[in-house]
């Protein structure tokens, strides 16, 4: 049966898939996720602190009674550095994940496939329950993708799967159906502090660890209003997300690319567009742009916001009236970022 799922699941296209026994104890790893808590690394992002025994097993109510396993996969979404040279200045400032469409839906509907077949392998006498989450449950993702030895946890935080990188997704579907486990893979960072070098933010406090408050993802993307005024500089050249951490690591510099193009390659809508623009944008405007896209997460305010930080780290003269009117904003993040920004022209 665990050959099954994991054909199914090739079928479906995922790029990697592992399986953990839903009863493996997650209690080292609920220890880190208390301590991040404790140190108030989750900054605003409230929803990280509820829910939090859930986050320690998927078996009960919250997830699914009776589970016995964890059936965990993999998507890339690396494209080859030839293609990204040829996005837009303005896909370019946009993390790699979120360049396409929304990537929830498109995985949300090839986990619910999975899901459905492991249902099918149940019969009447011992029917099958399987309920997938993409992104969208309180779980400690990663610590279950490490169980199942999908990949290992990097220095970065990130789930590394050899061969292919970080630049992937995470999701799963958790199961009554009792499967074989796999192994998880022993950590491959070595002596290699890249990462921890190339974070524009100090953000680790040490190897594995993020304040997420520092991270320039969290600013750019969770973060609403205004934005502590020692990171606005480091925000830099990001709009939306980060990937400067992964960038740096050698296992991605050795990934080999995706070759389709699909709903990773940039949306045609920031093709036209340059980050200067987005200043000329009402928030309704903004709001019709980043619809079906990642970016609808960050909000119109928080998208304006971060343009200015944008423009004013290129010193963009053509941004200098844009940013006088946007200096009175009813947004004080935005009114803050259009002035620092006015201030660097
Ligand atoms: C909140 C959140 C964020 C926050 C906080 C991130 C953080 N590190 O906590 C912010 C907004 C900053 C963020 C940023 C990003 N995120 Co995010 N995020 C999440 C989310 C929703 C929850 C994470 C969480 O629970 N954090 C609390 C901490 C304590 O838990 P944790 O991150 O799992 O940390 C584990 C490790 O740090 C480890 N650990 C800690 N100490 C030690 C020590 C050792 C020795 C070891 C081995 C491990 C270890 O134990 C922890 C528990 O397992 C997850 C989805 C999910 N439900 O898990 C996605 C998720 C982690 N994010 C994801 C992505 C893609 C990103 C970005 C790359 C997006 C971008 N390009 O901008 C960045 C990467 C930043 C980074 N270096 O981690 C992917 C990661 C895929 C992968 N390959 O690992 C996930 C899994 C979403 C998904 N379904 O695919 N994210
Ligand atoms: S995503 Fe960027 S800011 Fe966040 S930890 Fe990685 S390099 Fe640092
Ligand atoms: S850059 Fe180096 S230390 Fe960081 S995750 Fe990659 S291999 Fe590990």
């Amino acid at each position: 049966m665990t050959e099954r799922v994991v054909a199914k699941a090739r079928e479906l296209g995922f790029d990697a898939v592992g399986i953990a026994s839903a009863d493996a104890s997650l209690d080292v790893d609920h220890a880190r996720y208390e301590a991040f808590l404790e140190a108030g690394m989750h900054g605003t992002m409230g929803y990280l602190a509820e829910n939090r025994e859930a986050r320690r097993s998927v078996n009960g109510p919250h997830i699914l009674m009776g589970a016995k396993s964890v059936i965990c996969i993999a998507q890339r979404y690396q494209r080859s550095r030839d293609e990204e040279a040829q996005d837009s200045p303005l896909a370019q400032s946009i993390a790699r994940y979120a360049r396409g469409s929304d990537y929830h839906n498109f995985l949300r509907r090839k986990l619910r496939k999975l899901a459905a077949f492991v249902r099918t392998l149940g019969t009447e006498a011992a029917p099958v329950s399987a309920r997938p989450l993409a992104d969208d449950a309180p779980i400690l993702e990663r610590a279950w993708a490490a169980r199942a030895g999908l990949g290992f946890v990097g220095k970065n935080g990130l789930i590394i799967v050899p061969g292919l990188g970080s630049m992937l997704l995470i999701g799963e579907v958790v199961t009554t159906l009792d499967l074989l486990p796999g192994t998880p893979i022993a950590e491959r960072c070595g002596s290699c502090t890249r990462c921890l070098d190339a974070c524009p933010t100090n953000a680790f406090p040490k190897p594995f660890v993020l304040d997420a408050q520092k991270c320039i993802s969290y600013l750019t993307i969770e973060k609403r209003g205004e934005v502590s005024s020692n990171l606005m500089a480091a925000v830099g050249e990001h709009l939306f997300g980060c990937d400067d951490c992964q960038t740096a690591c050698p296992f991605n510099a050795s990934a080999r690319p995706r070759a389709v193009k699909d709903q990773f390659s940039p949306r045609s809508e920031w093709g036209g567009l340059d980050v200067v623009d987005l200043l000329q944008l009402t928030e309704a405007q903004i709001a019709d742009l980043v619809g079906s896209s990642p970016l609808k997460r960050a909000t119109p305010a928080g998208v304006l916001r971060n343009a200015c930080f944008v423009v004013g780290t290129r010193k963009d003269a053509r941004a200098r009236e844009a940013l006088v009117a946007l200096s009175c904003h009813v947004d004080a993040g935005v009114r803050q970022a259009a002035r620092w920004a006015a201030d660097k022209l």
